[in-house]
C-alpha cells in the first residue's frame, strides 16, 4: 500500500528531509511530539515492522544505524528516544515503517 511517506520520497510533496541515504530518509515530523521529533523511514515500503521478514534484517539494522547518525547529527546522541508504533491500536497512522526519534525534554518511563 502506498502512502503519503512514498510521496516524500520521491519528492512529490515536500518536507523538511535532514538526512538520506540510499536505504533510508528522515524528515522532521509535521506534528512534532518534542523539540525534536524526526521520522527515519527505509525506502522500501513495509507496511509496519511486524510485516519485516528475514530478508529485511540488514535493512532494520542499517535503520537503527542511521537513527543514531542521525542523532549525532542533531547534537542529541546522548538523549533520544526511538519508537515504533506497529499497528492502529498502538497509534500507527502511517502504514510505511518509521521510527520516531524524539528528543530535546523530559521524557518519562513507563511510556503512555
Ligand atoms: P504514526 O502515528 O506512528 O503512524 O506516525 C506518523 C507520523 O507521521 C505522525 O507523527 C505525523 C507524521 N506525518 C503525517 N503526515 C505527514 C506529512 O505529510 N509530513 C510529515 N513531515 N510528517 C507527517
Amino acid at each position: 500500500m502506498t502512502t503519503l511517506f512514498s510521496k516524500i520520497i520521491a519528492r512529490e510533496i515536500p518536507a523538511d528531509i535532514i538526512y538520506e541515504d540510499e536505504l533510508c530518509l528522515a524528515f522532521r515530523d509535521i506534528n512534532p511530539q518534542a523539540p525534536i521529533h524526526v521520522l527515519l523511514i527505509p525506502k522500501q515500503e513495509i507496511t509496519k515492522l511486524v510485516d519485516a521478514v528475514a530478508g529485511d534484517q540488514a535493512l532494520l539494522g542499517h535503520l537503527l544505524l542511521a537513527a543514531g547518525k542521525v542523532a549525532r547529527q542533531l547534537g542529541v546522541g546522548d538523549a533520544f528516544r526511538l519508537v515504533v508504533n506497529n499497528g492502529a491500536a498502538v497509534g500507527q497512522s502511517v502504514f510505511h515503517l518509521h521510527l520516531h526519534l524524539l528528543a530535546g525534554r523530559p521524557m518519562h518511563w513507563p511510556p503512555g
